[in-house]
């Protein structure tokens, strides 16, 4: 049965979504996984279950002209994809970037389903974007171009019905920009868009959740082979909000990050990177990685961001972008040591790559739930904004770290229960699945 359940389901996936390869490739891995649920479930094939959850219940795509500080007009493309909304209003990011199309926006909503089931907040699935590059735009033109990019979305958002945050190339400037539109046109101050500033109905801690929140997964992970980060060599790529906040963490609790990327290359500091110089870089420069090692010379910066895998480390977090961790990246952990990856970014691994992870004994902790720390504290921003309140950083953090000890738990139960010990991408993808699956048939065939 299960050849033929996953041949029919990704036929279909792949007539539908032409040459959409990310996609393809998240909702392979996620009906791969469910078979065993399948076969348990009957009622989830007869009420056609499997089928819905791969189609998004709505796509937009709208065109976002803006002119930039020559008078030039730019035209891009942006996109909503509002993939479930079983367990609730959909939620999920923006990402701004030079490779977004329809397929990359179609897979993140797709992963986000999942994701937000294993929070056990009420958040459905959804994720939008822009092929517009902020790299090197003026102030001024990106709040131009939120600005318009909000000009039409703000008619298919609202805080019931779909809540975007940040994600590549959107942070605190953008939500901003995006907020201060979209309260203009509605009349309304509402909590619509999650990672606010914290004078304007933000929480405290969601900067920081993502990376936090990895972390917390991870040392579960850890503990689980009787080890905690103490000593522990840490190899991270990325260095946007992810990587930056996974490093402040693993930090203050005792490993040792020596290694962290952008798109153009990484740097290696054997001391211990530090994080202050990063952030002065990225958060407050926007510069690129390779400036650091003007400010420490012990350190070597390295063209071409792949090479960072081969850096020798005991924990490895790709914090990045997606496919950015292939079969020989992966060997090259491997065969270094490496005993634990911990996904920060969404799908950074290739399906090799996690093979060659799960094969060779390595603790592989999944995107979907490992950076679920992000979307749960925005649920939780959420919370707050209901309430017209806000907790403190120490509340924030500590359901924080409930929320990831409880995906750890889901994941490792639902593995346990369909037979696949110990394989905690079986066992998200098993666990949040279920979760939506029964949302679904409560409420009929809509
Ligand atoms: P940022 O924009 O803050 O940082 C992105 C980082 O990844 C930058 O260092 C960037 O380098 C690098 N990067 C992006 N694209 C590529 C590429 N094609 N090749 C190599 N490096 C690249 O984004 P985030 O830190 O927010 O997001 C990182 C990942 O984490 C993404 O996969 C995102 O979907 C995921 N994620 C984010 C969450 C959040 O709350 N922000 C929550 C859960 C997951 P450069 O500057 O050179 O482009
Ligand atoms: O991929 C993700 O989970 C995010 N970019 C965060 C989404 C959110 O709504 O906070």
């Amino acid at each position: 049965m299960a050849d033929t359940f996953v041949d029919s389901i990704m036929e279909t996936v792949e007539a539908r979504n032409g040459g959409d390869v990310e996609f393809h490739q998240a909702v392979r891995e996620v009906v791969e996984s469910i078979v065993p649920v399948v076969e348990k479930h009957p009622e989830f094939t007869a009420a056609g279950i499997v089928q819905r959850v791969v189609e998004p219940e709505r796509q937009i795509i709208f065109r976002v002209p803006w002119m930039d500080d020559n008078g030039q007009v730019h035209v891009n493309r942006g996109f909503r994809v509002q993939f479930n909304s079983a367990i609730g209003p959909y939620k999920g990011g923006l990402r701004f970037h030079p490779s977004v199309n329809v397929g990359i926006i179609k897979f993140l909503g797709f992963e986000q389903i999942f994701k937000n089931a294993l929070t056990g907040t009420p958040i459905g699935g959804g994720k939008g974007g822009c092929d517009f590059n902020p790299k090197g735009k003026s102030d001024n033109e990106v709040m131009r171009f939120c600005q318009s990019f909000m000009s039409e979305l703000f008619r298919h958002i609202g805080p019931d019905t779909d809540i975007p945050a940040g994600d590549i190339g959107v942070g605190a400037r953008e939500i901003g920009y995006l907020f201060g539109q979209y309260k203009k046109l509605t009349n309304t101050f509402v909590g619509v868009l999650t990672g606010k500033g914290l004078d304007w109905g933000g929480s405290l801690g969601r900067t920081e959740a993502t990376g936090y929140g990895l972390v917390y997964f991870v040392t579960r992970m850890l503990e689980a082979r009787g080890k905690d980060w103490k000593g522990q060599k840490v190899v991270i790529s990325g260095s946007g909000n992810v990587a930056i906040y996974a490093t402040q963490k693993v930090q203050q609790l005792g490993g040792t990050v020596i290694a962290l990327s952008d798109s153009n290359g990484y740097i290696v500091d054997n001391d211990g990177i530090k994080l202050d110089t990063v952030r002065q870089i990225k958060e407050v420069r926007r510069g690129r990685i390779k400036e650091y090692v003007e400010e420490h010379p012990s350190a070597e910066f390295h063209e071409g961001w792949q090479g960072i895998w081969s850096v020798p480390c005991d924990v490895a977090l790709p914090s990045a972008t997606q496919n950015e961790l292939d079969e020989t990246g992966a060997k090259l952990l491997v065969s270094n040591g490496c005993i634990a990856v911990g996904e920060g970014a969404n799908m950074p691994s290739t399906p090799e790559a996690v093979k060659v992870f799960l094969d060779g004994g390595v603790s592989f902790g999944p995107a979907k739930a490992a950076n679920a720390g992000g979307v749960a504290t925005s649920a939780l921003e959420m919370s707050q904004n209901s309430m017209r309140l806000s907790w403190s950083f120490e509340e924030v953090d500590k359901r924080l770290k409930g929320i990831m000890d409880s995906i750890y738990t889901q994941c490792v139960e639902a593995a346990d229960t369909y037979g696949c010990n110990d394989n905690l991408v079986a066992g998200a993808n098993i666990a949040g699945f279920l979760k939506v699956a029964r949302a679904m048939m409560a409420q009929g065939v809509v």
